[in-house]
């Protein structure tokens, strides 16, 4: 079954398109010369050791794509019925940098460069801001420059810092620029630090095949188990990846967290406001990034709720017509197809 994609909403509904990436120069020259230089990580090697250096046709087209904010992403938009992209800075931003001068100068000149893209085409591109959580009170700054001069409409995180996880008490600034602006903060994967990485980097397991995810969903799980939500109960973190399959554990996770708690088993791990399902209901929103597949989207929408759950193409990192069109053929309320595609990304990014 095959059909026409067009933008302008002819199946009754708008695409908006919610983890989308683009690389500047600068970035990449960094991350090359990091890997270079021997201070990259593990996980650094092998993705951007990858993409900026292999012959291949993936590696080189996505370069090609990444760096591109004009014609050549409008006709892919086109051909593949996107109107809108959200856009990031590709992960893993800035955040493995070591000169923190640079990653923030790194940074914000991205955000500047998105901006005008934005601004050449604001019917067509939604920003979110990049960070250099290296220093917290600076990326509070930038998060307010993005919402209030950039017109920007979230925040974007690719995991990790050098090891470090966002419910360390040092991030708070970060946390609470993101209460002060009313914007939902996108948690992307990062390749695993060094100290998880090795057993998935023999395997050929440490990228979006699989280390991306469990170390991203980890990531959302130690937020959630810190009471991020009890201290900033409006507060809305995106995942990718179909939740970066906490929705398939919802169960056993709060069961051995409840265990756990009623045992006092842990210091860290103290008793919630809420259980972790009740949490991904009110306060985690997930993006099918990655994963076209409409009973993992289903299962999504039943347990983390139908306004939750949103669409994502995760261009150019899988650029691919016809998943667009499995998405449109999914057996699915047409209220509830819309939502997935365009309202609730309305409603939560605020546009
Ligand atoms: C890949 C996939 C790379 C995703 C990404 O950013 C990325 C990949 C560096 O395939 O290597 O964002 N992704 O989200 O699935
Ligand atoms: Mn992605």
């Amino acid at each position: 079954m095959t059909h026409e994609l067009n933008t302008g909403g002819d199946r009754g509904y708008l695409r908006i398109a919610t983890e989308e990436a683009f690389a500047t120069q600068e970035q990449i020259d960094v991350f090359l010369r990091m890997v270079r230089d021997g201070t990259a990580d593990k996980g650094m090697v092998s993705l951007w050791g990858f993409y900026a250096t292999s012959p291949s046709e993936r590696a080189t087209q996505i370069m090609d794509r990444l760096l591109d904010l004009g014609e050549q992403r409008l006709r892919h938009m086109d051909e593949t019925g996107i109107d809108r992209a959200v856009l990031a800075l590709t992960s893993p931003g800035v955040q493995p940098m070591l000169d923190v001068a640079e990653a923030k100068h790194i940074a914000a000149n991205a955000n500047d460069r998105l901006a005008d893209a934005r601004a050449a085409h604001p019917d067509r591109f939604i920003g979110m801001t990049a960070v250099a959580p290296q220093d917290p009170d600076w990326s509070a700054a930038e998060i307010r420059r993005g919402a209030a001069e950039l017109g920007f409409k979230g925040v974007q995180i690719n995991s990790h810092t050098q090891g470090e996880y966002l419910d360390d008490p040092k991030y708070d600034p970060i946390f609470r620029a993101l209460a002060d602006t009313g914007q939902p903060l996108y948690i992307h994967p990062a390749t695993p630090p060094d100290s998880m990485i090795d057993p998935m980097l023999e395997a050929g397991l440490d990228g979006a095949i699989f280390g991306f995810g469990v170390e991203t969903g980890m990531h959302l799980l130690r937020l959630i188990t810190i009471g991020i939500f009890d201290r900033y109960p409006d507060l809305q973190i995106m995942v990718g990846h179909m939740g970066e399959a906490l929705p398939y554990w919802l169960y056993r996770l709060d069961f051995m967290h409840q265990a756990g708690v009623r045992a006092n088993r842990y210091a860290r791990m103290k008793p919630l406001n809420k259980t972790i399902a009740g949490y991904m209901r009110s306060n985690v929103l997930v993006t099918n990034s990655g994963m076209a597949w409409e009973p993992a989207i289903k299962f999504a929408q039943q347990v983390v709720g139908e306004d939750r759950v949103m669409y994502a193409m995760d261009y150019p990192y899988q650029y691919v017509a016809d998943e667009v069109r499995a998405m449109d053929n999914m057996d699915m309320a047409p209220e509830l197809k819309k939502k997935f595609f365009q309202t609730n990304a309305e409603r939560w990014f605020g546009l």
